[in-house]
């Protein structure tokens, strides 16, 4: 089953969104293998962000993503990678498709509320910076029948 790795932004936390994103992952039928609440340190922030290196925007991006608490996570599902890059919408939240979180919540390319790895082998990446082995959850949710079939 593939898995996908999610972070609410700083900018999330602070305006009071982690419900409402959570809750859309978890309506459209993904399954939540791990959960946590932490400050990033400069380290894991720059490692998160190591392809951005040479671009111009990218010490702003880890001041940013290291200036107050974020949520990771770990979602699973058939298709979760490319599937929460919908949900989430455009890089840009002020051309994001109404219906996506970006679309929905935000206006600023440097506040766009929610990170989603962008393909198999960056989900394999994250979710190893972020997350051990054993703060993942392996679980399967009692509705799973009427999800699949
Ligand atoms: P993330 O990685 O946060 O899920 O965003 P995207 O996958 O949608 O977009 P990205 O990797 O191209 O950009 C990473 C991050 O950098 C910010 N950003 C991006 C910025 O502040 N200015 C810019 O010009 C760009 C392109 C927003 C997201």
């Amino acid at each position: 089953m593939e898995r996908t790795f999610l972070a609410i932004k700083p900018d999330g936390v602070q305006r009071g969104l982690v419900g409402e994103i959570i809750s859309r992952f978890e309506t459209k039928g993904f399954t939540l293998v791990g959960l946590k609440f932490l400050k990033a340190s400069r380290e894991l922030a720059e490692q998160h962000y190591a392809v951005h290196k040479e671009r111009p925007f990218f010490g702003s991006l880890v001041d940013f993503i290291t200036s107050g608490p974020v949520v990771a996570m770990v979602w699973e599902g058939d298709g979760v990678i490319a599937s929460a890059r919908k949900l989430i919408g455009a890089t840009n939240p002020l051309t994001a498709e109404p219906g996506t979180i970006r679309g929905d919540l935000g206006i600023n390319i440097g506040r766009n509320i929610i990170h989603g790895s962008d393909a198999p082998e960056t989900a394999q990446y994250e979710i190893g910076l972020w997350f051990r082995e054993e703060e993942l959850v392996n679980w399967q949710p009692h509705l799973t029948p009427w999800l699949h079939e």
